[in-house]
């Protein structure tokens, strides 16, 4: 199942595409079924419908757990650190994570969760979130985990998509020299749920919160009465694992759903072969559980290796903009993955944070998330790796499950700024303009996927034509990422970034039109067109142009509404950096807003605005620069 060669790479990728079948049939086989599966692959691009697996049954925590008891019983499964340095870090053996995640199992079960119930996990960065995520696993539960940093009315609008029946969250949460509220947020955003029938309360901050009669369960004073024991749940290969919401060109949230079998082969294959772990080796992810990442390679593809997995309650720049580097040496952590915002925010502390410590069991860096610009990429290489630690620049999707194009550490060659080649199992194509495939090189193009691999989405949840729209319908046939990118004369992938009108924040996907819904809300706001830019740390920034009833008249109000409006409708992390008040918005005649013109004026390319003959009102142009320029 590992590929350690480049040679071997190139064989095992041919024999991937020439049979795919059989290639994926051979790595699943290496898994613990409960039943094999009778066919391995049954599909169309068309309605879409992709089944991996089909009549296999499995359950994906006796993967991850219970088949290394016997011979890593005693290894240590997680560590835990928590945001204060000066706190007491946790350690779970693969046992003792197995009798936790029994117990909370244990506990859903009790409050009368069943297979196929939806539960909303809405915690902050400790222990009881990766519990919690695998104790649905073992019951069968489909989990949809919200970002600890989402608003009360984005819990709001997930949890009724999801009609979920049960909502595990915390009292509050640690960031950074701050504490935050969490509990309160879920109460706020419940208030449109009443369909909700238990909340699971854990203590994290020791405060005192409103708990409703007959909803609410304290977990503290609960969980130690369960057993530490529960069967796993008989699972489809087809059956739902997780929905896990992600923002597209529409104003809302796309529910992505994943299924057991095809997702555990997928994000065990690929921790295998990007990350190129050894036994006792310390894995460090930073991304948060709430996003896809911390999914497939903080939780899954650790756990399903045998591995050792690090989870990092705080943040990268309290006491100090040193935190990442202490960690690593405190724990001599081996393999070492983050995202560029990260470390273009490090990088602008200067070396000296870096120097207070050595690094020296780094072997493996890893990046994820939005294109990596040359300049941070060197900075993490020679200054984090110390010139000697492969960066694996990992390009992939909530959508896809898993890590589809990058190199694999120490086994294929990295490129600055380049994902590089496909994984084995993964054909990407680039397709022209007219939805034609470019087959030489040194090209540019819309990335696209021919054919399926085992972890891709299925369904959006309860709206399967939406899926169907968003990936199948742009070019016939074919999977459509959203991304463009180039291809070099070697046959090595860069990817430029999104096509669509998703901004990647921090490496954090908003809607455009997701967050114009949000600024509409704020009062005396007309209309409104966001776009992103170009921003040091962030990757790309928020722009927003509003047009408000009397600009002149407290503008600073206005401004502060729209932001605590975007703040309200779904949280900090989409707060726009920039926005103007303005009259007008560039529109053509049929009414569409030409977005074109205004990302050259927020990237502060006022000479190159192209052609504005076609707009209704040139003079909103005018306009729109007097007040930028
Ligand atoms: C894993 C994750 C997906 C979007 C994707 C890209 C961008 C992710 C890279 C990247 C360049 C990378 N899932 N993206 N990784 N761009 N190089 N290595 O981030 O669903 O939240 O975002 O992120 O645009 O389509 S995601």
């Amino acid at each position: 199942m590992r590929i350690k060669s480049l040679e071997s790479y190139k064989e095992v990728y041919n024999k991937s595409v020439s049979n795919p079948e059989a290639f994926w049939e051979d790595i699943a086989s290496g898994f613990t079924w409960k039943q094999k599966w009778d066919k391995v692959l049954d599909w169309n691009f068309t309605e879409p419908s992709v089944k991996w697996f089909q009549g296999g049954k499995l359950n994906i925590t006796e993967n991850c757990l219970d088949r290394h008891i016997e011979t890593k019983g005693h290894h240590t499964a997680l560590i835990w650190e928590p945001n204060d340095p000066k706190e007491k870090s946790r350690k779970y053996t693969y046992q003792e994570l197995l009798e936790e995640v029994c117990r909370m199992a244990n506990l859903l079960k009790a409050q009368g969760v069943k297979k196929g119930d939806r539960v909303c996990i809405y915690l902050p960065m400790v222990p009881e979130l990766m519990i919690s995520v695998l104790a649905c696993a073992r019951i069968g539960a489909v989990h949809s985990v919200v970002f600890a940093g989402f608003s009360a009315q984005s819990i709001a609008d997930r949890v009724q998509d999801a009609q979920a029946k049960v909502v595990i969250t915390s009292d509050g949460l640690n960031r950074g020299s701050r504490q935050q509220a969490v509990k309160r947020v879920v109460d706020e955003a419940l208030e449109t749920c009443p369909f909700v029938e238990r909340v699971l309360v854990l203590n994290v901050l020791g405060w005192e919160v409103p708990m409703q009669e007959g909803r609410d369960i304290s977990i503290n004073e609960t969980i130690q009465a369960m057993p530490s024991w529960i069967e796993a749940e008989s699972m489809d290969a087809e059956d739902m694992l997780f929905i896990l919401y992600t923002s597209g060109s529409t104003g809302k949230p796309k529910g992505v759903v994943h299924t057991c079998g095809g997702y555990m082969v997928y994000t065990a294959y690929t921790f295998l072969n990007v990350f190129q772990p050894e036994p006792h080796e310390i894995y460090w992810c930073t991304a948060d559980v709430g996003w896809v990442t911390g999914h497939s390679y903080l939780v899954y593809g650790p756990l399903l290796n045998g591995a050792t997995t690090l989870m990092f309650e705080g943040v990268p720049t309290w006491p100090d903009a040193g935190r990442f580097w202490q960690i690593i040496d405190k724990y001599g952590v081996n393999i070492f993955y983050t995202a560029p915002t990260a470390i273009r925010s490090l990088m602008s502390f200067g070396e000296d944070p870096v120097l207070n410590y050595s690094l020296h069991s780094l072997k493996v860096l890893g990046t994820v998330g939005e294109p990596i610009n040359e300049e941070a990429w060197k900075w993490y290489f020679v200054h984090i790796g110390k010139e000697k630690c492969p960066i694996v620049d990992t390009w992939w999707q909530t959508e896809t499950g898993g890590i589809m194009i990058s190199n694999m550490a120490g086994v294929t060659p990295h490129k600055p700024a380049h994902a590089t080649l496909p994984l084995p199992g993964i054909q990407p194509v680039l397709l022209n303009g007219e939805g034609k495939v470019i087959e030489e090189n040194g090209v540019e193009g819309y990335l696209c996927i021919r054919f399926p691999w085992p972890s891709m989405i299925r369904t959006t949840y309860g709206d399967h034509e939406r899926c169907r729209q968003t990936y199948f319908s742009n070019y016939a046939g074919y999977y459509f990422t959203g991304d463009g990118a180039k291809r070099d004369e070697q046959g090595n992938y860069r990817i430029i970034g999104r096509v669509d009108d998703v901004i990647n924040v921090s490496g954090h996907r908003f809607g455009t039109a997701e967050i114009e819904n949000a600024i509409n809300t704020a009062p005396e706001v007309l209309e409104s067109a966001v776009v992103g830019f170009p921003h040091d740390i962030k990757g790309q920034g928020i722009y927003a142009f509003v047009i408000v009833n009397n600009p002149e008249q407290d503008a600073d109000m206005r401004v502060a509404e729209i932001q605590e409006a975007v703040v309200k409708h779904i949280g900090k992390i989409a707060r726009p950096d920039k926005i103007i008040l303005v009259k007008g918005l560039p529109k053509t005649r049929s009414g569409k807003i030409m977005r074109r013109i205004l990302r050259k004026i927020a990237e502060g390319e006022f000479q190159q605005l192209g052609d504005t003959t076609s707009l209704l009102d040139p003079g909103v142009v005018e306009d729109i620069l007097a007040k930028v320029r």
